[in-house]
Parts: C-alpha cells; structure tokens; sequence
C-alpha cells in the first residue's frame, strides 16, 4: 500500500476538486482522499469547537481536580507530564460527520498522555462517586430554564468509563507537543468514543456524586431516534456516546501502471471490525484488503483492486461488518432517527472515468 510518487488520486464527480472550507472559523476538514498514511498527520487532523479557541498561558495554567478523597487538588502541566505517560493510536469522529464536509470531521493519530485511571486512584475516588465531569477553559451563555448563564464547555463519563485503561489526558500528540487548535495544554481522549468527549483545554475534573446535565450532554449533542416497540414507534433521547460502526470510501488511486484501486477508512469502539465490503455499481459485495492500525481504537484502511472499469460514471461504495452488526444503508440509517447526531449510513461516492 506503499505509494509512489507517480499514483495519480482521481477526482470525485460528487464534489469540488478540494474539499469546501467549512462554514466558520477555526474549523479544518479532514481530507480524507489525501490520507494515505494509516494515520492522519497531525495538519491534516480535522479541528473542531463550538466556541473560541480560548487562549492560554502553559507556565500558568493548572488542573484542578474536584471531590477526591485528598480534597481539592490543582497540578502544574511540568507534574502531569513527569508521571508516567501512555500512548494510544485512536480515530474519532465529530457525531456531526456528514456529507457536508465529505466525511472530513474524522481523524486518527497517537496520543501520549496520562492515564486518568492512575491519576485517580493515586488521589482517591469517594466511593459516592458517579460521574466524572470535564470542563475546558472554553465556553458561552448556556440557556437554563428560561434564564442564560455564562457557562464552560464540559462533558462527563459514568465512572466505569472514566476508569477505561486508555482514557487519557493527553499532552502529546503524533509524538509532538500537543498544538492549541487540538485542546493543548491538556485534552481528554476516551477511545471509541465521538469526538464531543475528547475535551479540549481541560482546567478542571469533577468527582460527582451525581449525574451531570450540561449543555453537550443532554441538550446539544443529544440523538433521537424511533425504537420498534411491537406495532409502536418510541422515541427515545440519548446522549451522543460511544461510536458506531461506519466505513467511507475515500479515494480512488491509479496506480503508475495504471490499474485503479479504491480505497477507504473504517472505525469503531474498540471492536474489532471484521470485514469491510465494496460495491460498485450495481455488483456485488466483494470483501476489500485490511490493515489495521496498532491498537483496536485506529482506524483500519481498506483497499479493494478496480482491474477492469469500463468509461462513464460509477457510484462506489462501502459496508463494514463487526460480528452480527453490517453498517446500514443510507435510508436505513436516516430512517428512525430525527436528529443528523450519530451518521453512520453507507456514503455513497460517484467518480467519472
Ligand atoms: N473544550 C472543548 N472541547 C471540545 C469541543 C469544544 O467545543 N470545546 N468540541 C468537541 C467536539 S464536538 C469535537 S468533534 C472534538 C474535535 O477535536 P479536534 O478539534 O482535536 O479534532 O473536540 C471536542 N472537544
Ligand atoms: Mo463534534
């Protein structure tokens, strides 16, 4: 899968030559046809955030964390990065993801951080504890019962998730210093999960006893889709978590001897992902080439050769398979949900040759 300097990527007919800029500042689309590492590098990584990119101060920033057993404590960035560190390669993907920007909102890199798990047990967790809540140094009036009041992005993990061994709080990224567009000095990085937990600019960790009702938790970032109960449709609010399964057909590459493959990503929530399927045209499903990053959070690249296509225009695209679970079709996706959160349909590319 090594490319030559000579392979050509092939335009896509179903958009513009590049990928469109995104609709507000500060926002960056990955562009998937230019992956051609098992890993985004780090300027290709999408960036994303609802408010500003707050500035900070490393020499003065701190992390204060809440309600354990020793109390308050506040540590210096110098006394989290001199404790043990850990690295995980791990994709996420915005629950916004979409055709608008042609699938861009997902990213994979190696993150090196701390492992929350030992920060907490080293400082205590009281055994009322629920939650644990991450708020960033960035924020905006948030809308309570009728009334508005400053208030900080955060999100908040039920205390087994928060205990995962590869949840971190990260200060490198792809083996350097992480860069404020991706949350620095610190963020969060829970793998498998979508891109709204990995909390960006962290300056405080809350151990709560109860459960929080933040903005992004249970207002924004909130997906509603209808539930078969017998001959009854419910509908049913969750919160945006875990992610789903989902694959992308992200380029197609002439080779310099001229043969075509198509190529593509595929993630999940840290289970293996089995098979990902090709379909051109009306054909059938033919089982593309894997390789799999180095940890079950990477995503997986997926090749599948095009020997022999004929001229005109052809529609590409993939299905991955985890156990019993295929990704859904675009209209089975879409079908009972009532909100764009969480699109994990087949996306469906068109390519002129
Ligand atoms: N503090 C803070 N963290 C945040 C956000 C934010 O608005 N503020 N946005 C979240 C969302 S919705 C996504 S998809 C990811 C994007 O991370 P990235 O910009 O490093 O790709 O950051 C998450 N962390
Ligand atoms: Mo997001």
């Amino acid at each position: 899968m090594q490319g030559s300097s000579t392979e050509e990527i092939l335009p896509w007919a179903d958009l513009p030559s590049s990928v469109p800029p995104p609709s507000r500042p500060g926002i960056r689309y990955t562009d998937l046809s230019k992956i051609a590492t098992a890993r985004a590098p780090t300027p290709e990584f999408f960036v994303l955030q609802h408010h500003d990119i707050p500035r900070i101060e490393p020499g003065s920033w701190k992390l204060l964390i809440t309600g354990c057993e020793r109390g308050d404590v506040s540590l210096t960035l110098e006394e989290i990065v001199s404790r043990p560190s850990r690295r995980v390669a791990a994709a996420f993907e915005c629950a916004g993801n979409g055709g608008v920007g042609m699938q861009g909102l997902v990213g994979s890199a190696e993150w090196e951080g701390l492992p929350l798990a030992s920060l907490l047990h080293e400082l205590g967790v009281p055994s009322q504890t629920r939650e644990v809540v991450f708020v960033g140094a960035d924020g905006a009036e948030e809308r309570l019962r009728g009334n508005q009041y400053p208030s900080r992005f955060a999100r908040s993990l039920a205390l087994p998730d928060a205990l995962g061994p590869d949840v971190l709080l990260v200060h490198r990224m792809n083996g350097a210093p992480l860069l404020a567009e991706h949350g620095a000095p610190l963020r969060l990085l829970v793998p498998g999960w979508y891109g709204v937990s990995q909390v960006k600019w962290l300056e405080r960790i809350e151990l709560s006893p109860s459960r929080f009702m933040g903005w992004f938790m249970a207002k924004e970032y909130v997906t509603v889709r209808g539930l078969r109960r017998g001959d009854e449709i419910e509908h049913r609010a969750t919160s945006v978590g875990k992610m789903r399964l989902k694959s992308v057909v992200a380029r197609v590459v002439r080779s310099d001897e001229g043969s075509l493959r198509i190529e593509g990503l595929a993630w999940f929530d840290g289970t293996p992902i089995d098979a990902v399927e090709v379909r051109i045209d009306e054909g059938g499903w033919e089982p593309a080439a894997l390789e799999r990053g180095s940890s079950p959070h990477d995503w997986i690249r997926f090749t599948l050769a095009w020997p022999s296509p004929s001229p005109g225009e052809h529609v590409l695209v993939s299905r991955a398979r985890a156990g019993a679970r295929i990704q859904p079709t675009d209209s089975e996706a879409s079908e009972l949900k009532a909100t764009p959160w969480e699109n994990d349909g087949q996306f469906a590319r068109r390519i002129v040759l």
